[in-house]
């Protein structure tokens, strides 16, 4: 047995399942011990860089970390964008990577493939193991699994260098894995909260990503009810409460929120990180009674003063709150209804399409387009963990690998990802690994030949002097079909309805495209 061995074996013990990666020289250990052991499921990649997409894009659906495994050097930085993308939206993955012998680590000998790793993943990890002896696997594997299932969600790094890997050992007993520790109440702060709450006559609950991963949308939902308030999201939060619920005005930036939050006078705010992204750099109004609920005990108070902070789980403190809370009355419901009903510009043909055709509990991974952007607020979603967007790095490029993790973890279920031209190019090589596994992935491309959100801000701060936003594309059908993949061109909404609805009974991979050359100039 090798240590590749004991180390895929503690990683199946830790409850890992699904691999996406590819493999190079200083991982041929790794793929041989994944080989015998046949516990996993492994998905190639053909770019590291989507492949942690992908891993993202699986824990988002699924709720359960993924690994990325790379090879040392290029094959890990390649892969560092997607993990900064789920360190910064809180999400679990797992990056394993190889990494060049120990036995000369950092010395720069010439040792191809060498760079300093644990440097470099240190800032957007909240674990990284350097495996430098067999010995140490199974708590560097316990640990990993821990930092990414315990407190904030986060990425967690193991690297394991090649020499290391091919050491012959004896078998190591499993360790146990780790219990996470439960959150446990402050009762005097749950009792401070209540008195702050109990203040409030115009309450507005915000919710983001925390409440997503903490399952507390029936709570929040009570609370709402109990005290008379309304409901906003964040990005990541989308989808907690139905955004059709009475008391919902959708996403934070949404018309109707914006036309409600001046007029509140308290605010709970529930995993939810005051981000530049919703805040709109820190624009919008926050009442100074703010009780905030978070895992992280740094997050409370970070941006604005509060009245009570909740520390540890979103439900557990919530369930606490609503055995103190009584039913509290409130004039404020009419400004909620009058706010759901202030004059909104139609949505795009495109967005209400989806909206209208697409099943409730509908899958969608956006990419940070133009059009993405705007399904933040005219797509609502109905139900957790359907609606999908790169919130805080914003990293172009990430909706269709994330929707194939997402696919991945949907077991079957269609899933759909919104790109823009310019970001479906940054990716679409995984083309081939939708190809491949066949996965029902509906890949909609919204193609107006530029990098439109860029245009846009050209034209609004520089006097439209548009530079370098132009783009040449390839013909998306004729790319699709050249992966094997049916494709379809929808000018008009009757034939993009038409697609959906044939994608809808298709099984397997289909791309949509959109040509839309003139929006930009529309908005
Ligand atoms: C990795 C990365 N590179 C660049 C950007 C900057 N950026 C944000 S949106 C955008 C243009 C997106 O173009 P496209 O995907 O065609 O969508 P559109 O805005 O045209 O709808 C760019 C270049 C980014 N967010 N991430
Ligand atoms: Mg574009």
């Amino acid at each position: 047995m090798t240590a590749a061995d004991i180390l895929i074996d503690q990683l199946y013990q830790q409850g890992m399942r699904v691999l996406f990666g590819m493999p190079g020289s200083h991982t041929t250990y790794i793929y041989d011990a994944l080989r015998n052991h046949g516990g996993f499921q492994t998905f190639i990649c053909r770019n590291e860089q989507a492949g942690a997409y992908m891993a993202d894009g699986y824990a988002r659906v699924s709720g359960e970390p993924a690994i990325i495994c790379t090879t040392a050097g290029p094959g890990a930085t390649n892969a560092l964008s997607g993990v900064a993308e789920a360190y910064a939206d809180n999400v679990p993955l797992l990056l394993l990577t190889g990494e060049v012998n120990a036995d000369r680590l950092h010395e720069e000998c010439g040792n191809y493939h060498e760079i300093g790793l644990e440097a470099i993943l240190k800032p957007c990890n909240k674990y990284v193991g350097l495996i430098r002896n067999p010995r140490q696997i199974p708590v560097q594997v316990r640990d990993a699994v821990l930092a990414m299932n315990s407190g904030r969600n986060r990425p967690a790094s193991l690297i394991a260098p090649q020499d290391i890997m091919a050491k012959e050992v004896s078998h190591l007993p499993p360790i146990e894995p780790m219990p996470f520790l439960a959150s446990t109440i402050d009762v005097d702060a749950i009792e401070r909260a209540a008195l702050a709450i109990g203040r409030m006559t115009k309450p507005i609950i915000i919710a983001g990503g925390g409440a997503v991963w903490s399952g507390c949308g029936k709570q929040i939902e009570q609370l709402a009810e109990r005290i008379g308030a309304a409901i906003v999201t964040s990005l990541n939060g989308k989808g907690i409460v139905d955004e059709r619920n009475p008391r919902s005005v959708g996403h934070a930036k949404s018309i109707s929120a914006k036309a409600l939050l001046p007029h509140a006078d308290g605010m709970i705010a529930i995993g939810c990180r005051f981000t530049e992204v919703l805040t709109s750099f820190h624009t919008m109004p926050v009442p100074e009674n703010l009780v905030q609920i978070d895992l992280d005990p740094q997050q409370i108070g970070m941006s604005y003063p509060v009245e009570a902070g909740l520390l540890g789980d979103a439900k557990m403190n919530l369930l606490a709150l609503l055995g103190e809370l009584q039913q509290q009355p409130s004039d404020w419901h009419d400004s909620i209804q009058q706010a759901k009903q202030t004059p909104h510009p139609a949505p795009e043909w495109f967005i209400s399409t989806m909206r209208d055709m697409l099943p409730e509990d509908a899958i969608v991974f956006s990419d940070a387009s133009e059009m993405a952007l705007r399904m933040q607020s005219d797509y609502p979603a109905y139900q957790p963990r359907t609606f999908f967007y790169p919130s805080n790095y914003i990293a172009l490029g990430w909706g269709f690998p994330a929707a194939i993790g997402g696919s991945v973890a949907a077991q079957g279920k269609r899933v759909y990802s919104v790109s823009g031209d310019g970001g479906f190019v940054m990716t679409c090589q995984e083309l081939a690994t939708v190809k491949k596994y066949q996965l029902n992935l509906t890949i909609i491309v919204h193609n107006d030949s530029a990098y439109g959100a860029i245009k846009n801000l050209q034209r609004r701060k520089h006097e439209a002097r548009y530079f370098d936003t132009d783009l040449i594309n390839p013909d998306f059908i004729h790319l699709a079909n050249s992966f094997g993949i049916p494709a379809k061109r929808c000018p008009d909404q009757a034939s993009f309805q038409l697609a959906l609805q044939e994608s809808l009974n298709c099984s397997g991979p289909l791309l949509i495209e959109v040509p839309d050359q003139w929006r930009s100039l529309r908005i």
